[in-house]
């Protein structure tokens, strides 16, 4: 970015906690009700207006869905006041929103921000998705090694031995191979139910969520919303588009994608100067859901920065009767 807009990346990393937690607290309200769709609406709807405040002149490239399936935040919408830097937008209002209408862990509003034309247009389809932490070299893992070949290099560079090792895996029907080899070798496994932008960051800090390397297929958008909190957290990911029809051959290309089969590193899926914020919508490993009082709604963020590394978590107290969204 340009120096002025190095300055204004400051700001809008900090501007960016109010986005998520708009979104957060929308959906917050609406925990536990079984009704996922009016819990992803309500997030949206305030996401969308916290983002129309931006100084920016915002592109969404991750969004709600393609134009004619989602009447807002669709991929191609334009978002801020039009007045700063062009920049790339990738969110999610509601991560899990299945999870945020059961009230079980780790469900989040996520957005990304980078730059005009760094982040990676993927179209809403599958990834399969490998990622680990930040205390490995790079290349330490392969989409195209083996679980066993990519557990055993990990070990190795932990110091430890596989067994010691936690991998998560979405728990899917497409998962039982995978699962079963990883079975085979000794580690033990963390079947999550949805949130693999949440499984993908808990590599990152395995001491504090037992995670040591994330596994499978997910959705595409999800991989790179993680490649952006990785690039400004540490660790690796990498990606590939499952593009098994050629329908969906031809809406990725028509999206930039030319080799279908390609291999994305995190750089490749989310480059330059990277901004990402996560607010916790219900309880989890990496943060406290929202919670309700008389008096207060208390947030709790994640939000950083990929130029400086820095990390910020922000417990946010805010008065009862202040409007969202
Ligand atoms: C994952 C998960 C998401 O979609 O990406 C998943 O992290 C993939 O799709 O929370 P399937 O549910 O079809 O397996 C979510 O569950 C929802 O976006």
């Amino acid at each position: 970015m340009a120096t002025s807009d190095k300055s204004l990346g400051r700001i809008l990393t900090l501007e960016l906690v109010r986005v998520t937690e708009s979104a957060a607290i929308a959906a917050a309200r609406l925990r536990g009700q079984g009704d996922e769709k009016a819990a992803d609406q309500v997030a949206v709807d305030a996401m969308r207006k916290e983002l129309n405040r931006l100084p920016i002149d915002g592109t969404v490239v991750i969004g709600e869905g393609e134009r004619d399936e989602a009447p807002m935040l669709y991929i191609g919408e334009e978002v801020g006041t039009k007045n700063g830097p062009k920049v790339d937008i990738a969110l999610d209002p509601l991560e899990c929103t299945t999870v945020c209408a059961k009230n079980l862990p780790n469900s989040l509003a996520v957005v990304a921000l980078a730059q005009g034309g760094s982040l990676l247009h993927a179209p809403d389809v599958y990834m399969d998705k490998i990622a680990i932490g930040p205390d490995y070299e790079p290349g330490t893992v392969d989409l195209d090694k083996s679980p066993s070949e990519n557990l055993a290099a990990v070990a190795r560079q932990k110091g430890c031995e596989v067994k010691d090792l936690t991998a998560c895996i979405l728990d899917r029907p497409r998962h039982a191979k995978l699962i079963e080899e990883v079975r085979g070798t000794g580690a033990a496994i963390r079947l999550i139910g949805d949130g693999d932008v949440a499984g993908v960051i808990h590599t990152t800090d395995p001491a504090e969520t037992g995670i040591d390397i994330y596994f499978g297929i997910g959705g595409a958008p999800e991989g790179v919303l993680a490649a952006a909190a990785l690039r400004c957290i540490g660790g690796q990911i990498q990606g590939r588009l499952i593009l098994d029809t050629p329908e969906k051959v031809e809406r990725a290309a028509r999206m930039g994608v030319d080799d279908p089969n390609r291999k994305y590193s995190t750089e490749e899926m989310a480059k330059g100067d990277v901004m990402f914020a996560a607010t916790g919508v219900t309880d989890g490993n990496l943060l406290n859901g929202v919670k309700f009082s008389k008096e207060e709604i208390v947030t709790h963020t994640i939000v950083m920065r990929s130029s400086t590394k820095t990390v910020r978590e922000i417990t946010a107290r805010h008065k009862a009767t202040e409007k969202f969204g």
